[in-house]
């Protein structure tokens, strides 16, 4: 480096190690992760600056925040007021309803377009694994074909697995492209819920369909009535939970696995120094079994110990991370907000991203520590950063490739390695096939238990804590603090995503956290053995919690429709586009669902009072908004309660528990 330009580093440095002084905020007040803190402080001392710097220095734009502003035109962009929204309209007449509807709606079309892509991707991989072309992927689980194929009402008796796959993939296609008619997971929905969407013309056709409509509805001068925006949003928003992610995840599990419970180490301790580390990075499955595949092959695991390595340690972070430690136990890093931080340790020598979630800040971090940052989809290029694109019917030659550079640069690794020292074993790869196994046993795999502990009062009612972490909240503590609020008042929580790590680095994906449940979920946590906080997965995964709701109904004595049942759904530290199709989507199933950390949205407008009421009165969920966790957690206990007191189960009822004995009498 010439003297000039060493000097310019140096300035910059000090510059940025000044900016975050000045700021006030130390990495203890932006997370609640020990490992993140500890990598927050070296970074900071290495003049490193990440996300969560740059969240300190920056404010969120205050009308941004508040939707208020429209830039759909160039006769704008238009900005209203949002203490007085009803002041002023944009230039070509939109009012604040119009434009925050619009936004929104674009908000939940970018957020289903992510699932179903990733879908859409799933099953084209499905296709030609059927036709022979990709050889690298087998189907694995013939059991989930089968069931998946009956439940769209194909015929599997004495058919050949590739015939059923075939008819199979046929059907799902629709999901996506069908121009009429409903997408097939309908038929999944329970009826009651399926009549309303009916009656209110929002059952998805394909996933394509809904979302070109909504992306032209949104055009200037198109769809100027809220209402009919927001039944758009709904049906893009059904055409992911029930269309896009739920194929995501059955052609997932149809391929690599249904999970089922696996005991697994979350956090950064996973990272392992005199091991070359790869890390993965991302949304999509596909590249992760792969590159299992690839840090297993005798020939690369040879060349690293030629390194001077003990061998390739494979580590996952994010939603792949969370479906493949599911899979296989395959230990986990952390979560969105950690992906800068963990780069900081100087022990990563290549991380391997796909899409979604994937900051563009990492290229930086990964520079300043000389890790290799390798993207691998065509989707998704990053400025600074590799690109090895992974091919689906030869993906060894993209994942051989990024472990044959891991080990080049374990070889020549500069940087200082400090790996904090932190790892959370938990028991995580809980789906909904598996709770069903684990209450009704193997006599009878049924949610009856379930349904019987919520009618009993033993389980007060069941909530989903999802979503992202945000770096404008304390990293981890919203999603930690309302969890252990929850459980502690017989709340069974099931999670997915960043959430889901959050608790696991908390230590709460462990049977022994059953001490912090109150009575009630305590003993039905200790007599079958199970955490009052059950990990389903990635984001797509929400599905399963989905299915789950589905099949609590179907079971009986809790209602006829989703939005009968006590239950909630929360994302505390959401952040991206995908959280609010994926809340919207809850929402229209029927699930009273709350966000945390902003919303977009505009107080005293008719667009807030019909997402925060209205919806509710047609028979579907409604929105919520709480920053506070305590608050967050009152409320949602405020909804399970009231949906208990509709159903007749306020009063308390005598409790029976199903254990064994109770379990082969009903098989009996
Ligand atoms: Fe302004 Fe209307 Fe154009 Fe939006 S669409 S920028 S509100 S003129
Ligand atoms: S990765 S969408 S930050 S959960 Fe699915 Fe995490 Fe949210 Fe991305």
């Amino acid at each position: 480096m010439e003297k000039k330009e060493k000097k310019a580093a140096v300035e910059k440095k000090d510059k940025k190690a000044a900016e975050s002084k000045s700021s006030g905020i130390t990495p203890k007040d932006m997370t609640i992760c020990k490992a993140t803190e500890q990598m927050l402080e070296k970074a900071k001392r290495d003049g490193v600056e990440t996300a969560f710097d740059r969240a300190a220095s920056m404010k969120a734009c205050p009308i941004g925040a508040d939707s208020a502003c429209c830039k759909h035109c160039s006769m704008g962009p238009c900005r209203l007021n949002a203490k007085d929204p009803y002041s002023k309209v944009g230039v070509c007449g939109a009012t604040i309803d119009t434009i925050q509807a619009r936004n929104f709606a674009r908000m939940v079309a970018s957020g289903a377009s992510a699932h179903t892509d990733h879908g859409m991707s799933m099953l084209d991989v499905f296709r030609e694994v059927v036709h022979g072309k990709i050889k690298d992927y087998k189907i694995k689980d013939t059991v989930k074909l089968e069931q998946v194929a009956r439940s769209v009402g194909i015929e599997t008796e004495g058919r050949s697995v590739e015939d059923i796959a075939m008819d199979l993939y046929h059907e799902l296609e629709r999901t996506y492209t069908q121009v009429e008619g409903e997408i097939p997971f309908v038929s999944r929905v329970p009826e009651k819920t399926l009549e309303t969407w009916r009656k209110l013309g929002i059952v998805p056709r394909g996933a394509m369909r809904e979302i070109m409509e909504i992306m032209h509805r949104t055009h200037i001068g198109v769809d100027q009535h809220y209402e009919n925006i927001v039944k758009q949003c709904s049906r893009t928003a059904l055409s992911d939970g029930w269309g896009g992610s739920m194929v995501a995840t059955e052609i997932s599990d149809i391929l690599f696995g249904t999970p089922t419970p696996v005991q697994a180490d979350v956090n950064m301790g996973c990272l392992k120094e005199d091991y070359v580390n790869v890390i993965v990075h991302g949304h999509e499955p596909n590249m992760f079994e792969s590159m299992l595949a690839s840090v297993n092959d005798p020939a690369l695991i040879e060349a690293a110990k030629e390194a001077g390595a003990k061998g390739i340690n494979l580590v996952g972070m994010c939603c792949s991370g969370a479906e493949v430690l599911s899979r296989h136990g395959v230990p986990h890093a952390g979560n969105f907000m950690s992906t800068e931080a963990i780069l900081v340790t100087g022990a990563v020598d290549a991380m391997a991203v796909d899409v979604q979630c994937i900051k563009q800040g990492l290229s930086s971090v990964a520079k300043c520590y000389n890790s290799y940052l390798f993207t691998t989809n065509p989707r998704c290029h990053i400025e600074g950063a590799e690109h090895i694109e992974l091919v689906e019917d030869k993906p060894r030659e993209c994942t051989d490739e990024v472990v044959v550079k891991a080990i080049a640069r374990y070889k020549n690794r500069t940087a200082q390695v400090e790996i904090p020292n932190i790892s959370n074993p938990g028991i995580h790869g809980f789906s909904h096939e598996y709770i069903q196994y684990m209450l009704g046993g193997s006599f009878r795999a049924s949610y009856k238990p379930l349904n019987d502990n919520i009618i009993n009062g033993r389980i007060r009612g069941i909530a989903g804590v999802v979503g992202c972490c945000n770096p404008r909240v304390k990293h981890d503590w919203v999603h930690v603090e309302l969890v252990k609020e929850l459980i502690k008042n017989d709340v069974l929580v099931l999670q997915t995503g960043c959430s889901q790590i959050s608790l696991a680095k908390a230590g709460l994906l462990t049977p022994e956290a059953a001490h912090l449940a109150g009575d009630g979920l305590k003993e039905v946590c200790e007599t079958v053995g199970c955490p009052p906080v059950l990990g389903l997965g990635s984001c797509v995964d929400n599905s399963r919690i989905l299915i789950a709701t589905s099949e609590v109904v179907k079971e009986g004595g809790l209602g006829e429709s989703i939005a009968d049942l006590p239950a909630a759904g929360a994302a505390p530290e959401w952040m991206s586009e995908k959280a609010i199709s994926i809340g919207h989507y809850f929402v229209a199933s029927g699930v009273y669902t709350i966000f945390g950390a902003t919303f977009p949205i505009t107080d005293n407008t008719k667009f807030k009072d019909l997402l925060f009421s209205g919806l509710e009165d047609q028979g579907l969920g409604t929105w919520d908004f709480a920053a506070d966790p305590y608050e967050m957690a009152k409320k949602m206990l405020a909804h399970i309660d009231k949906r208990r007191k509709a159903l007749g189960l306020d009063k308390s009822r005598e409790r029976v528990l199903f254990d064994m004995a109770a379990r082969r009498e009903m098989a009996a």
